[in-house]
């Protein structure tokens, strides 16, 4: 069969990113099957017909303003290839404002963000209340550019902007009792509507719950995120705060925070708690260990937007951070502990 491909030409530049003509060579060569298959059907299948192939639709921003903010470059991580960020904002998963990829962007344009309230408390000396305005000003600004791997095997590269959340929690000065940190996102069922539509927001329990061990909290790495390409966070990224620790599963970096809470005993987490057998607590990136339903031995690095987006890598221990936090875990089972 004769296999119809564009020409070089056709391709748009946004399309070749540096990340490698290599693995777009590769995909090429995998895609010639699907673009055999699509012309036996005889006719072009449309990006939003068929989210097993595709991406969802890139949303333009529309009603939400964000600002540029002013931080210090990352020149440690400027070989990773970023995920564009058209695709940063546009395929999220925030389930309050929908459980599919493209409706948060679409769904949380009119989120108000200021007022904001951020509480810290429980087992520290200085408890605090950060409003709105604090958390681009308390503390000076990074920029991190981290892997983001999630549970469901796909991964992008994003530019955030924020500080280590080390530092919130020395000046709450935590207690000899605080064991963990415990994030809350706000319940706001008014402007969330997946919270009060199990179908909308994909039938888990609100509001958001996630919740780290008191070394992972203090972990340089672990950070506090109130931007991403250099401007302040989209709602659908989690806008005004929202925690990245990109050594684990996405679903731990809990977005839209307004609760911390230090705490002395182990608590209940939003996945862990509804499917405790599928999500851990501890939730590491880990390729030896499967989900119940998939493998996570590799993942689909989201890249551009073109016919290449998809390139699957394989899926690193602790998302390649393994350095900076395996030391956290030496004494423990991680397949048991996963
Ligand atoms: N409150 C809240 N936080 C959340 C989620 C969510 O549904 N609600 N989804 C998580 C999951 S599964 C992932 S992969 C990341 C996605 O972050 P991003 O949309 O900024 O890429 O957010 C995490 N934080
Ligand atoms: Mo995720």
């Amino acid at each position: 069969m004769l296999i119809k491909i564009q020409p070089k030409s056709a391709l748009k530049t946004s399309d070749i990113t540096d990340e490698s003509v290599y693995l777009q060579r590769r995909q090429l060569v995998k895609s010639m099957g699907f673009l055999g298959a699509s012309a036996l059907i005889g006719s072009a299948i449309p990006k939003t017909a068929n989210a097993g192939f595709f991406d969802s639709k890139d949303t333009d921003i529309t009603n939400f303003k964000t600002t540029p903010l002013t931080f210090a470059t990352d020149t440690d991580n400027l070989s990773l290839i970023k995920t564009p960020e058209q695709k940063v904002i546009s395929h999220n998963n925030f389930y309050e404002f929908g459980a599919q990829k493209h409706q948060p962007a679409e769904l949380a344009q009119n989120f108000k963000v200021n007022p904001w309230q951020l509480t810290i408390s429980g087992e520290c000396d200085n408890p605090i209340t950060l409003d709105y305005d604090d958390l681009t000003t308390m503390f000076s600004l990074e920029e991190r550019i981290y892997r983001l791997r999630c549970v469901e095997a796909w991964s992008m590269v994003i530019p955030w902007i924020g500080f280590s959340l080390a530092r919130l929690l020395n000046k709450v000065a935590p207690n000899s009792s605080a064991k963990y940190v415990v994030f809350e996102t706000l319940h706001d069922p008014k402007q969330m509507p997946g919270q009060d539509d199990r179908r909308l927001g994909g039938g888990i329990a609100y509001p958001y719950v996630e919740a780290l061990r008191i070394d992972e909290a203090m972990n340089p790495l672990t950070l506090m995120s109130v931007g991403l390409y250099g401007k302040t966070l989209p709602p659908q990224n989690g806008a005004p705060i929202r925690l990245v620790v990109p050594w684990k599963y996405g679903f731990k970096s809990i977005k839209s925070i307004v609760r911390i809470k230090l705490v002395s005993t182990k608590p209940e987490t939003t996945w862990q708690k509804l499917a405790p057998s599928e999500y851990g607590f501890y939730a590491n990136v880990n390729p030896n260990h499967d989900h119940p339903r998939w493998s996570q031995a590799s993942e689909r690095r989201i890249t551009s937007g073109g016919l290449f987006a998809r390139n699957r890598i394989e899926t690193l221990p602790f998302n390649g951070y393994g350095e900076q936090v395996a030391h956290m875990y030496k004494e423990m089972d991680l397949s048991k502990n996963y």
